[in-house]
């Protein structure tokens, strides 16, 4: 994957974002107190409140997410990724360069964290990852090595690191992106210099030092049947013929909006008849920025045919998703006007896509935007000639109505903004006609043409100066007519 070189500019204008949504995320840090299993016994379970680790959990599967060791202070994020998620990949934190910057010499820090982070919250270990041809430090990229040497480092760096964690990692990722896209080895520096034998050489040792975590071999692009996935499974069949301790197959999954790849689970299920355990280990779902409705449900339903995909393959094991926060993702520095790949907002606000997954899981679809399907199914929804009503704050409130031609109804996104703190909140407005068959963020009823929306578990806590955001679907696209909407029973301006 090539990276963008304009990442500066977007570094610093997702700096901004950052500032302003921890501002307005503070009141929510209440979930970040409680460990998982506190807050479920705090919390009995209720379809409303059922997780995303929980809806996973019923259907005999993990979700994991991966973890950025930055956020790691941030109880909001904590909180989401405890609560959550059963399985944890730490993002950058377990590569070479951060765990070995010099020769011999180890740098536990980042990945003890990660440790300890998942021991806290009772959820699976996935190690990322022992041998890869990139974040390598300085010293190893760059040293010129003989065979025996580099075969010695890359024994000297598993049998050190994987034994170190030994009983603490249930998955290893052994080999990562070992693939070019044609099928054939990537010409690394392990490739150069040890030849084909370092794959099979470096599950051996990774076996040796960890007896018990799973090994896997991991890359993207092998989503589908193609020539990558066709080297892996050409590579993974010999492995096996020559006794090699490999026990999974990880599929990054690094996907593109409307580019799932239609043999997706008969790939999954090629490796799995192999008596490999598959995983999803990188999950993301990119889209040309901005986002906007329509996308939002498209991304939602695609999630929905991942998690189904790998339900309907009883050795796919789990599913994780690198990183949760749209505001965390790798995607906007790498791939330019792209962006919106996770679960959540840039507010750490669940999307349709959360929704969608939880409920293909087997949880609980309310609330969520691709329940049904009845109303808006295909790809077609228009979402281009949208209206926009103002945001011109004079009271306690202001609300700003985002509205999207959707087949015969209109998609509408809601946000709020309160000058006052909120510990629970009761949006209502008008429809100018027909029903609401679809929400999402909010449990919204209806009663004639009045709508009430409230807050779910999790986003009902909204500080000073903050905002509160929901969406529905209808099934009349008639035109909105300044719709006046009322928070707790107060007129908002602007709408
Ligand atoms: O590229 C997406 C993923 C593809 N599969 C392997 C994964 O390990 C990889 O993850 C990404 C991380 O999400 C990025 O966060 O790997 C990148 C590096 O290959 C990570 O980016 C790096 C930046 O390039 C560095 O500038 C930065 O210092 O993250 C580093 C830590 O924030």
């Amino acid at each position: 994957m090539s990276r963008n070189r304009t990442t500066h500019n977007r570094l610093m204008r997702r700096a901004g974002v950052a500032v302003a949504a921890g501002a307005l995320l503070t009141g929510v840090a209440v979930y970040g107190t409680a460990s998982a299993a506190e807050e479920s016994a705090a919390q009995p379970p209720s379809a409303q409140n059922q997780t995303l680790r929980e809806a996973a959990q019923s259907s005999g599967r993990f979700v994991g997410t991966a973890i950025a060791d930055h956020r790691l202070n941030d109880s909001t994020y904590t909180a989401i990724a405890s609560r959550e998620f059963s399985s944890v990949t730490a993002e950058n934190e377990m590569k070479w360069e951060s765990v070995e910057p010099n020769r011999g010499q180890y740098n536990w820090g980042g990945a003890d964290r990660f440790i300890a982070f998942a021991q806290q919250n009772n959820q699976q270990t996935y190690g990322h990852t022992l041998v890869w041809h990139s974040q390598m430090p300085g010293w190893l990229e760059n040293g010129n090595f003989s065979a025996t040497e580099l075969n010695q480092i890359m024994h000297d760096h598993i049998a050190t690191y994987a034994g170190r964690y030994a009983g603490q990692i249930d998955r290893w990722d052994v080999v990562n992106e070992a693939f070019n896209e044609d099928g054939t080895f990537r010409n690394s520096k392990w490739l150069q210099v040890l030849g084909e034998d370092y794959i099979a050489d470096a599950f051996r040792a990774a076996r040796q030092a960890d007896p018990n975590a799973k090994l896997f071999i991991n890359d993207y692009n092998t989503d589908g049947i193609n020539a990558k996935s066709n080297g892996m499974y050409q590579l993974v069949q010999r492995l096996q013929q020559q006794g090699v301790p490999i026990d999974g197959v990880g599929f990054q999954s690094h996907m593109i909006l409307g580019q799932m790849p239609g043999d997706y689970q008969q790939n999954l299920q090629r490796f799995a008849d192999l008596g490999l355990e598959v995983v999803v280990t990188e999950l993301d779902i990119r889209m040309d920025m901005p986002s906007n409705s329509s996308k939002l449900e498209q991304q939602a339903r695609q999630y929905t045919s991942v998690t189904e995909a790998c339900l309907a393959v009883s050795r796919c094991s789990g599913i994780t998703v690198w990183g949760f926060g749209d505001r965390d993702s790798w995607v906007p520095d790498w791939f330019e006007g792209q962006g919106a790949a996770n679960l959540y907002d840039d507010n750490y606000q669940p999307k349709p896509a959360y929704y969608a997954m939880r409920e293909a899981f087997g949880g609980d679809g309310d609330g969520g935007s691709n329940g049904g399907g009845d109303n808006g199914g295909g790809d077609n929804g228009g979402g281009d000639n949208g209206g926009t009503g103002g945001t011109d704050p004079v009271g306690d409130c202001s609300a700003d109505l985002q509205i999207n031609r959707w087949n015969a109804g209109s998609v509408v996104e809601v946000r709020v903004t309160s000058q006052q703190a909120l510990n629970g909140w009761e949006v209502t407005f008008d429809l100018p006609s027909g029903s609401v068959t679809q929400s999402w963020n909010a449990e919204v009823s209806q009663s004639g043409n009045r709508v009430t929306a409230r807050n779910l578990g999790y986003n009902g806590n909204i500080g000073a100066g903050g905002s509160l955001s929901f969406g529905f679907q209808t099934n009349s696209g008639d035109e909105y007519a300044t719709p006046r909407v009322s928070l707790n029973g107060t007129a908002c301006a602007g709408s």
